[in-house]
């Protein structure tokens, strides 16, 4: 199987990178982000906790979104692999992974972690507020709670994943074409070594 993380801060461009890299390599999509804001839509109990946090920039907490990986997991047993877009966000989720991974006898891939300057993340995410309205994109003050966030909880998954031989860097400004191609790059030596 073939099970990215695709990592990065908010407005890195995972989102927009995953519907390219789910068509070209034939992987299921795990966004956290969407199942939680799909429960918030729904209004069930679990959404109303996730918009909560959601709403100031926080994370929502380790367990309510270790069990929606689980069960997505569980629903695609026939998958070729995952592309897992916005989770890990903790190091505890990453652990989680990790041993959910195992049940299912496969393991992540590869860590493609997408670079960009905080100024244009602010700048994208703004953008997206004003064109999608959602909330947690309209207003500064929680965008850079946001990055803030990725910051102190995120990036030390960087270390988890270098320390197992995982992790690669990808340039992530310029055209969003351009980065596919690095992150296609990245992928196809990486299956040319399996
Ligand atoms: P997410 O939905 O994961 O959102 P994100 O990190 O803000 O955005 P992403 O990086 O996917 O942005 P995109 O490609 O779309 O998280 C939202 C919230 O959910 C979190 O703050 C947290 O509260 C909660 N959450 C989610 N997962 C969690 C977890 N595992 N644990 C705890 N809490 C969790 O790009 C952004 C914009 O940039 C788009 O408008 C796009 O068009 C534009 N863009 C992309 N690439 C570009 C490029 N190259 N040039 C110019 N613009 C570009």
């Amino acid at each position: 199987m073939l099970n990215i993380v695709l990592f990065g801060p908010p407005g890195a461009g995972k989102g927009t990178q995953s519907e390219r890299l789910i068509e070209k390599y034939g992987l299921v999509h795990l966004s956290t982000g969407d199942l939680l804001r799909a429960e918030i839509a729904a209004r069930t109990e679990l959404g109303i906790r996730a918009a909560h946090k959601m709403d100031r920039g926080e994370l929502v907490p380790d367990e309510i979104v270790i069990g929606m990986i689980r069960s997505k997991l569980r629903l695609n047993p026939e998958s070729k692999g995952f592309i897992f877009d916005g989770f890990p966000r903790t190091v505890a989720q990453a652990q989680a992974l990790d041993a959910l991974l195992l049940e299912f006898d496969t393991s992540i891939s590869v860590m493609l972690a997408l670079e960009v300057e905080e100024e244009e993340l602010v700048e994208r995410l703004l953008h997206r507020g004003a064109v999608s309205g959602r909330a947690d994109d309209q207003d500064v003050s929680i965008i850079e709670n946001r990055i803030h966030v990725y910051n102190t909880k995120t990036a030390p998954i960087i270390e988890y994943y270098a320390a197992q031989g995982k992790h690669i860097e990808i340039p992530g400004s310029g055209q969003i074409e351009a980065i596919f191609s690095r992150l296609a790059a990245a992928v196809d030596s990486l299956c040319e070594v399996e």
